[in-house]
């Protein structure tokens, strides 16, 4: 049995979405927000007390992307996955990469410096230089679904579920209003689809049955 840690709005959604678009059975961990200052337990399962953090046998992985891309690969074969052979293979890959690494990023600093960090340290600077970071970044985004329903390979893969995730974080911090209207409609899209509903109701009811409350939104 998969182990997904997570905290409502965070990351893991990325893998939570994952595996149910893929109809895998796991159990879900809610945690609060941070867990590295809130549940010191879970630094023994992972001392970077980030989340995700997905157990799965002897594996433990903690990179939101590499897990969907893991889960993908290890428990496919799925079209959800871009294969090797596939013309669209590199710009797959490319995406997997950007979801986190270039469009996440400068979004923890807009959270960071607007919400999270007490209010003498917020730095509005920070937080208005990092959202237009962002958005410049997400041009890539708004040129491509300009002329194709998903990112790539003509079908709905993980890279959609990985950058649709930064979609949902922009959309939570107060971004989603500056999205071109590309973006706009590929981000509306993405929230219609089935296994995107099932992971929210389950991203809930986990909270709710599990007592933990959504303290913040990222
Ligand atoms: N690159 C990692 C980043 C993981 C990460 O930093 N997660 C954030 C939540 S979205 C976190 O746990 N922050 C709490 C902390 O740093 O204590 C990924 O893609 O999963």
């Amino acid at each position: 049995m998969i182990t997904l840690y997570h905290c409502d709005g965070a990351r893991s959604f990325r893998p939570l979405w994952m595996l149910e678009e893929m109809g895998l059975a796991y159990e879900l961990k809610m945690l609060p927000f941070p867990p590295r200052v809130l549940a010191k337990d879970y630094l023994a399962l992972n001392p970077l007390g980030t989340i995700p953090l997905m157990i799965d046998g002897d594996l433990k992985m903690t990179e939101s992307s590499g897990i969907c891309h893991y889960l993908g690969t290890k428990y496919g074969p799925t079209p959800l996955i871009v294969g090797v052979d596939e013309p669209a293979y590199g710009t797959f890959l490319n995406w997997m990469y950007f979801s986190d690494a270039t469009l996440t990023f400068p979004q923890t600093l807009v959270l960071r410096y607007s919400r999270l960090e007490p209010e003498e340290r917020r730095n509005p600077q920070v937080a208005t230089d990092y959202a237009k970071w962002f958005l410049g970044r997400l041009r890539a985004v708004e040129t491509v679904t300009g002329n194709v329903e998903t990112l790539c390979a003509g079908r709905f893969t993980a890279a959609d579920i990985v950058i649709g995730y930064a979609l949902r974080l922009a959309d939570s911090i107060g971004l989603s209003g500056d999205f071109g209207p590309n973006v706009a409609a590929y981000w509306a899209r993405l929230q219609q689809r089935d296994s995107y509903k099932r992971a929210r109701e389950a991203e809930r009811r986990a909270g709710v049955e599990q007592k933990v409350a959504p303290r913040l939104r990222l």
